[in-house]
């Protein structure tokens, strides 16, 4: 059957569904729900949603990441008064925020801190049990595990952010709010607490992996569709075949920039600086406030960053008369 999958499909053709692969693995005993299809999904990946498999992990992962939002929930609705207007209307602003510095890493009472502890532990569990779950899917399909691999180095950021780091500290309010602006702004205060966080050279290093991930990504999906109109989506074919658009590809990069990645290679470039980002941001965080106390200072003191002699900026447009 001819299937075309791109964003905004212009062709969907659609047969009966599509079960995935036989018995082989003991799949089919734990896939659930009827498959069913949708034409608006269908134009942006595949129109047939289900079977899906949940398991143990799936069904853990879900019941606590439930209950840590709606602990949050119930938590920010208590403080408006139980009025869903005000719930809705001041959203943005609300907060769980983790317990005062006096209670250190002590369990402190619930509407101090305790309910944000509860509901962090429900947290860790649920994305701790999806990652097991992505482990354990790809193991049951006999794929490598390049994509675990992947979310578990965001999960080290994740948890240097809400454990390691506030441990570390000896506080449970080093950790970060949970709402929409409150943990935005909580991100400013650390990085003026901090003395700027642009001086940290770890956070250099995940802003080139984050944009190099992003200018990596735009080349290669760019790549692929302008070659897509003669195959060049069907990428296994694409390695061992010759005068494919793959070639093509390879051969409008290494004529525009002189070297080439390899179908296969794109792919690890690409992981590999989705993965650092949050690998270099997590050692930026973990050395921040316990090794480093002062980015700007550090910064200046290992020729990173001039010193503030008044030789630039306000003073000097001053000086100069303006
Ligand atoms: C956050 C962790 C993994 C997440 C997981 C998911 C749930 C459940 C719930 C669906 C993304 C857990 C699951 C929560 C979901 C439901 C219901 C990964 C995360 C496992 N910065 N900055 C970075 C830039 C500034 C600051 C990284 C740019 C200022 C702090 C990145 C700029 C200040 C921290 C980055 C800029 C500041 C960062 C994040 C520009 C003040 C971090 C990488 C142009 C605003 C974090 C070392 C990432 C970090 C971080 C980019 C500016 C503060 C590269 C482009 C100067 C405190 N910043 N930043 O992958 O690692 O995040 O720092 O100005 O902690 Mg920064």
């Amino acid at each position: 059957m001819p299937e075309y999958q791109n964003i905004f499909n212009q062709v969907q053709v659609r047969g009966p569904a599509e079960l995935g692969m036989d018995n082989a693995y003991g799949l089919s005993r734990e896939r659930g729900g009827t498959p069913g299809f949708s034409g608006l999904v269908g134009w942006i990946g595949n129109a047939q949603l289900g079977p899906i498999h949940l398991g143990w992990f799936g069904i853990i992962s879900i019941v606590t990441g439930t209950l840590w939002l709606n602990i949050i929930g119930f938590n920010m609705l208590a403080q408006v008064g139980w009025s869903i207007p005000e719930f809705i209307r001041q959203l943005f602003w609300l907060a769980l925020e983790p317990p005062g510095p006096e209670h250190g890493l002590s369990m402190p009472p619930l509407n101090d801190g305790g309910w944000y502890i509860i509901a962090s532990f429900f947290l860790l569990v649920s994305v701790l049990s999806w990652w097991v779950r992505s482990y354990l899917r790809a193991s049951a399909l006999g794929m490598g595990k390049h994509v675990a691999w992947a979310f578990a180095s965001a999960i080290w950021l994740f948890l240097v952010l809400g454990l390691i780091r506030p441990v570390l500290m000896g506080s449970w309010s080093e950790a970060v709010p949970y709402g929409i602006f409150p943990h935005l702004d909580w991100t400013t205060a650390f990085s003026i607490r901090y003395g700027n966080l642009y001086y940290n050279p770890f956070h250099c290093l995940s802003i080139v992996f984050l944009y190099g991930s992003v200018l990596l990504f735009a080349m290669h999906g760019a790549t692929i569709l302008a070659v897509s109109r003669l195959g060049g989506d069907r990428e296994l074919e694409q390695i061992y075949d010759r005068g494919t658009a793959s070639e093509r590809a390879a051969l409008f990069w290494r004529w525009t920039m002189g070297f080439n990645a390899t179908m296969e290679g794109i792919h690890r470039w690409a992981w590999w600086f989705a993965v650092l980002t949050p690998i270099t941001g997590g050692i930026g965080i973990l050395l921040t406030g316990t090794v480093v106390d002062n980015w700007y200072i550090w910064a200046v003191e290992n020729s990173f960053a001039p010193p503030y002699d008044g030789s630039f900026g306000y003073e000097a447009y001053q000086a100069e008369g303006g």
